[in-house]
């Protein structure tokens, strides 16, 4: 019998952004996306405010020279609050990723998360691109990602303008992790529709696969 083998990674992905950009209902979408499904407004009504680190393991496949490979993606959503925000109710990023900095081994994927319909929260990318230099490696991926691309009508970041960034963006990476060897890239989804999600398993998946056999 001719029992094919099955390789297995695992591999963390932390989307960090402006708070309400919807770095939990991306998570949550993800561990309930199919790919016949268009709405999932009902899990996206269920969701607040982030107020401690989030986890959501979701399972995926990949085929890399034919060759099959289940992938766990470990989601790590922390808040989207900023330490000087004052919200006393709910912790920072900052409070949470000290709290649980021993948790976090390492990160395979940072999803740079900004909505389509805020510049703010994509021009305060800048921001948490100086947030996150002591949980990245040379062999991190990168991906900005813009949600809310449902929102047709209110879309207030450009083509031109996410190019631009992805350029930015690259250049910051670069600049901090001189032998980084990841990739970076971007990709717009709706959190509403699951539009793009199975762009975001492949990117992710191959990201995994990648930042893995850079530093096994
Ligand atoms: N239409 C639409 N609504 C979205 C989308 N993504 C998130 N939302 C809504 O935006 C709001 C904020 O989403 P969250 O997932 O809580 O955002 P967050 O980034 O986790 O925010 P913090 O926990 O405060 O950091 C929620 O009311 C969601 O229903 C999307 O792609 N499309
Ligand atoms: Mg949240």
């Amino acid at each position: 019998m001719n029992v094919e083998k099955i390789n297995e990674l695992t591999g963390y992905v932390i989307p960090i952004g402006n708070g309400a950009v919807g770095k939990t209902s991306l998570a949550r979408v993800m561990s309930n996306f199919t790919s016949d499904h268009r709405n999932y407004g009902h899990l996206l009504n269920g969701v607040s405010k982030t107020k401690n680190l989030e986890f959501e393991f979701i399972p995926t496949t990949l085929r890399i020279a034919d060759k099959p490979h289940k992938v766990l993606i470990q989601m790590l959503v922390p808040p989207g609050q900023k330490e000087d925000a004052g919200d006393q109710n709910s912790r920072s990023f900052n409070q949470v990723m000290d709290i649980f900095q021993f948790y976090i081994k390492r990160v395979d994927v940072i999803l740079f998360t900004y909505s389509l319909t805020s510049r703010e929260s994509f021009n305060d990318l800048m921001f948490w691109q100086n947030a996150i230099h002591e949980y990245v490696n040379e062999a991190t991926h990168f991906i900005l990602l813009g949600t809310h691309k449902d929102h047709i009508e209110n879309i207030e970041v450009t083509e031109e303008q996410i190019l631009k960034g992805l350029d930015y963006l690259e250049g910051e990476v670069k600049k901090n992790l001189p032998r980084w060897v990841g990739k970076c890239t971007h990709l717009e989804v709706s959190n509403l529709t699951g539009e793009n999600f199975l762009k975001l398993f492949a990117y992710l998946a191959g990201a995994i696969f990648r930042s893995r056999k850079i530093i096994p």
